[in-house]
């Protein structure tokens, strides 16, 4: 029927590819749902084929190799250099000539200066690393009569497996990472007692040395340096191997095991990483700690309670947009053929494994999902698998409080905290500030002060957009003691924007400067200016949220006059020579160099934020579905996925499907789901989620808007579980494009107004209560 080579080429006549069609079935067991299942009919022989598995911290990327298989690992602590401090002492000198030459309309001049004394040192960031691989030979398979081979990704169960028929003998290999146990789980399986032969060994490209004491292989290394910051970080990862029955043995650089029914693999990893300034942890002792515990756990333990935990998130929210017989084939098969199918099931897919990526990428207690989650096989990753916040950061988290995933945020909220120290000193010492400043890129070491080059790093708002965050969070969750909490970091965003906007001398508006507006050139080669437009939109949310949230807690009355004094001086919105939204504050839109830019920043205002919306600002709405259409819908992947969401913001469903497929397509899509930039960047993934919720369901203020932007080819579906501002939990269900029911459970008091297309209704709930609305329940 079919074969699998050594090095796992799957050689397949067609007479076999429809006898397999169900190999799942062939294998007894029951088809997973095609909403909840990646699946493959060969190997992974690239890494953008390999599935990952995560707990947040640590995570693989299992390859499903039948006789050589691979796990490339990462821990998310593993990033290159140690603590240090990017601030340039020049800076603050050279800081008012800067804003001299801006505003004199030198932009050229100024990025010259602005390149030559204000940016950080060194001038990038520190990269994030792979940890390594580690393999599972089996010697004695032969890789001729390879069966019945199928590798899968549940992401209900979250478990990666691999099965396949040899010489008459059934293997089945399941992996996991556990939230529970903190530690990677692989068991291996045989239908035949005593058939299983494997060796298990580790490799990794760092500075490490790789010990194999009895059942156990150890590897103790250091991080690399960078740009002449010093390696600062110790790092362990500590395999053992379980077998039951059978015999295990030392081998060259492996842990072999011969004749046994079933072998369980445990893998601890950590770093001596606590804290950006702090490096004191023992990863010796944190492994052999967690090692023991799971080993005592044994493996049917690891598994039950890593899925519930799993499941206990994932489990929130469920999809149905319709299925097709498309949904039937292997996922590589329908990526390939996204844009001409119907396969609406595809895009419930996708939303469901960017839920999957959220939970196993950041969970509380981990780093922030990076522009790769945590999956990296490189020391020299794609911009270093950092954090970029003049859009990536932002959109990983996009999804997480719609799809009922806020829990997913808390490393982001640890992150801002971070930043809002180190910031300090980046705001203290580079503009004679108070208040924090970040960016747009931060690393492991929460480096705050401009890298890469002035058109690029120049950029001080980074900081302000993360705030939105915390706010989002406070807003969906109405928790008074987290609002409390956070509203420091608030305080001190806004504080550091107080004392730098710089009044324009021709508009008499407030404005940034230096700035740009990420990372687009107005003119060839220039792109610093003061005031873009997206810096004041989000200038105008962080203001507006820091007063609520002053009002709400009770406190600080005068700083949030102030702000609301500063937020109405702020350079407005403005409509440009075409129809367009401006993106700088001069029109300068129609002759900027690349009109069909990735970046779409002065659409923030559009989404997400509210800013502007098609019933309070309909002008200016239609000046930026104007500029959405001079940019075109076809982008980088996470440029993509804005675009989606910008188009169910604009209410248009079926355009917004459009899109959409074209990022579930192969050019934006691996054969693994993984967004494609290219490369691999995982924003996009996350970036295509929240459009899918933001399709069916949107949030403003008290206002929810059911079903805005349902494409016609999603005709009839369901999805529970979504929550809208204000703490409330939305279900949907719809038939033939007509609302079927509404449910809506509210966890705090409150009033929404609910929409649907022109009509609306009014609800009042009390915490724990439920309203069921239909269609005819609007008018
Ligand atoms: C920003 C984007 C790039 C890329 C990088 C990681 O600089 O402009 O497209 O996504 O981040």
């Amino acid at each position: 029927m079919s074969a699998v080579t050594r090095r796992g080429v799957l050689k397949q006549s067609a007479a076999a590819a429809t006898a397999m069609s169900l190999p799942a079935a062939a294998l007894g067991q029951a088809p997973a749902s095609s909403h909840d299942r990646l699946w493959y009919r060969q190997p992974a022989q690239q890494w953008i084929e390999a599935l990952p598995i995560g707990n947040g911290r640590i995570g693989a990327m299992v390859f499903g190799g039948a006789d050589h298989e691979r796990l490339q690992l990462n821990e998310d602590t593993l990033w290159a250099g140690g603590p240090y401090d990017p601030v340039n002492p020049d800076a603050l000198a050279a800081l008012p000539e800067v804003r001299r030459l801006i505003f004199a309309g030198q932009f050229a001049e100024a990025q010259a200066l602005a390149n030559a004394k204000l940016m950080a040192k060194p001038l990038a960031q520190m990269a994030y690393q792979t940890l390594g691989d580690l393999f599972v030979d089996l010697p004695n398979l032969s890789p001729d009569n390879l069966r019945d081979y199928e590798r899968a990704l549940d992401l209900d169960a979250a478990v990666a497996t691999t099965r396949f028929a040899a010489s008459g003998v059934r293997h089945e290999r399941r992996v996991l990472a556990s939230p529970v146990h903190q530690v990677i789980a692989v068991r291996l399986t045989v239908s035949r007692p005593g058939a299983l032969d494997c060796d298990v060994s580790l490799r990794s490209p760092q500075l490490a040395d790789l010990a194999v004491e009895g059942d156990s292989l150890i590897l103790r290394g250091e991080n690399p340096g960078q740009g002449g910051i010093a390696p600062a970080l110790k790092f362990v990862a500590r395999v053992r191997v379980l077998p039951e029955g059978g015999s295990i043995a030392r081998r060259a650089g492996a842990v072999g095991v011969r004749g046994a029914n079933a072998v369980t693999i445990l893998i601890a990893m950590a770093t001596s990483y606590r804290r950006f300034d702090d490096v004191t942890g023992d990863p010796v002792a944190v492994t052999r700690a967690q090692i023991e515990a799971a080993s005592a756990a044994g493996y049917e333990r690891i598994a039950a309670e890593a899925a519930a935990e799993h499941q206990r998130l994932y489990r929130a929210v469920s999809i149905d947009l319709g299925r097709t017989p498309a949904a039937e084939r292997p996922t590589d098969e329908r990526i390939r053929t996204s844009e001409s199918s119907d396969d609406p099931a595809l895009a419930a897919l996708y939303f469901n494994y960017g839920r999957y990526l959220l939970i196993s990428s950041s969970r509380p207690g981990s780093q922030p999902a990076n522009l790769q989650g945590i999956w990296n096989d490189r020391v020299n990753p794609p911009w270093g698998s950092k954090y970029t916040i003049n859009i990536n950061t932002e959109m990983n988290y996009w999804p997480a409080e719609p799809t009922a995933l806020a829990e997913c945020t808390a490393p982001l909220i640890a992150m801002v905290r971070d930043l809002a120290v180190t910031g300090a000193r980046t705001a203290g010492e580079m503009y004679g500030a108070g208040g924090w400043v970040a960016h747009h890129n931060v690393d492991l070491w929460r480096a705050t002060a401009p890298i890469d080059g002035a058109s690029w790093g120049l950029w001080p708002t980074g900081g302000a957009w993360l705030c939105t965050h915390l706010w989002d969070r406070w807003d969906y969750g109405r928790d008074r003691a987290y609002l409390a909490a956070i509203y420091p970091l608030l305080r001190g965003a806004s504080q550091f924007f107080v004392e730098v906007l710089q009044r324009d001398p021709k508009s008499g508006f407030m404005v940034t400067s230096p700035s740009l507006s990420p990372e687009n050139e107005h003119h060839a080669g220039v792109s610093v200016c003061a005031g873009p437009a997206m810096d004041m939109q989000i200038l105008r949310d962080l203001f507006d949220q820091t007063a609520r949230a002053a009002a709400i807690l009770g406190k600080d009355n005068a700083f949030a006059t102030r702000l609301k004094a500063l937020r109405a001086q702020l350079a407005p919105d403005r409509i440009g020579g075409h129809g367009q939204l401006q993106e700088w504050q001069e029109d300068w839109d129609a002759g900027a160099p690349e009109q069909n830019h990735r970046h779409v920043s002065h659409l923030y205002a559009l989404y997400p934020s509210h800013q502007i919306n098609l019933d309070d600002t309909p002008a200016l709405a239609a000046a930026a579905r104007r500029s959405l259409e001079i940019r075109g819908d076809r982008a980088t992947g996470w440029a993509t996925a804005w675009r989606i969401n910008l188009w169910a913001r604009l209410r248009e469903g079926d355009h917004a499907l459009g899109v959409l497929k074209f990022l579930l397509g192969p050019e934006r899509t691996y054969p693994n789901m993984f967004d494609a930039h290219p490369p691999f960047q995982i924003d996009g993934n996350f970036g295509g989620t929240a459009a899918i919720a933001e399709m069916l369901m949107q949030s403003r203020d008290n206002q929810i808007l059911l079903l805005p932007a349902l494409p016609s080819a999603w005709p009839t579906g369901s999805v529970s579980g979504l929550r809208a501002r204000g703490a409330c939990r939305v279900d949907l269900a719809w038939h033939d494009r007509r609302l079927q029911s509404a449910t809506l459970t509210a966890a705090v008091p409150g009033t929404w107004i609910v929409r649907l297309g022109d009509r609306r209704t009014t609800v009042h709930l009390r915490p724990g209560q439920s309203v069921q609305l239909g269609s005819a329940s609007f008018t």
